[in-house]
């Protein structure tokens, strides 16, 4: 049974970057929606008890291709959303502090930096999809863009998001509208980023 994240914080806590019926519907409906449908398709792939990173990275040993691209689609939408939902809740903090700001600093040359890089991907993706800093398996910091619900994991790159950047429309459209843009500028004054040093310093353990 996969769990989905429940927010520890409250719908309106991300105003007025992030107004509260998209937090809802964002996360009561489609992540939800994601959870459900990851649910039914695994038990009947017999993939249940799969630890979700482990099922992610092994979709090639689903046989049954309608069953594989179910999977690959709710179970994306399951992680993708659990790592979003759960950077999001700002603490005032408007960087990184300690070990993980050092390595930001030193692959991409400063916070604003990075920032601009990762925006200008999240930005250029062409339709629904996810911008990503993920770490490799040597310890190293990379920024890339997917498609749809897919991400680093089920791609097969070998390295495990720790922030991401949601550009469905859902995720900004009752708000933003057209203007992802502002989304993604907009999306920095909320990020918990203990919870993505958190991350860092659990993928690099890996
Ligand atoms: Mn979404």
């Amino acid at each position: 049974m996969y769990q989905q994240y429940e927010l520890p914080y409250a719908y309106d806590a991300l105003e007025p970057y992030i107004d509260a019926l998209t937090v809802q519907i964002h996360h009561d409906k489609h992540h939800a929606a994601y959870t459900a449908k990851l649910n039914e398709l695994a038990k009947r792939a017999g993939v249940q008890d799969m630890d979700i990173v482990e099922l992610l990275a092994n979709l090639d040993q689903i046989a049954d291709e309608q069953l594989r691209t179910g999977i690959r689609n709710n179970g994306g939408g399951f992680y993708n959303h659990n790592l979003y939902f759960e950077e999001l809740g700002s603490t005032g903090k408007e960087a990184p502090t300690g070990e993980f700001a050092e390595k930001i600093d030193e692959t991409f040359g400063s916070f604003a930096a990075f920032k601009e890089k990762i925006s200008a991907l999240a930005i250029a993706q062409f339709g629904s999809g996810w911008a990503w800093l993920s770490v490799t398996p040597k310890g190293d910091l990379v920024l890339s863009a997917s498609a749809n619900q897919d991400n680093p994991i089920s791609l097969g790159t070998g390295n495990t998001p720790i922030f991401t950047i949601d550009v469905w429309e859902h995720a900004y459209y009752l708000q933003y509208k057209n203007l992802r843009p502002e989304y993604v500028k907009n999306i920095f004054e909320v990020v918990n980023w203990d919870t993505v040093a958190k991350n860092y310093q659990k993928a690099l353990k890996k």
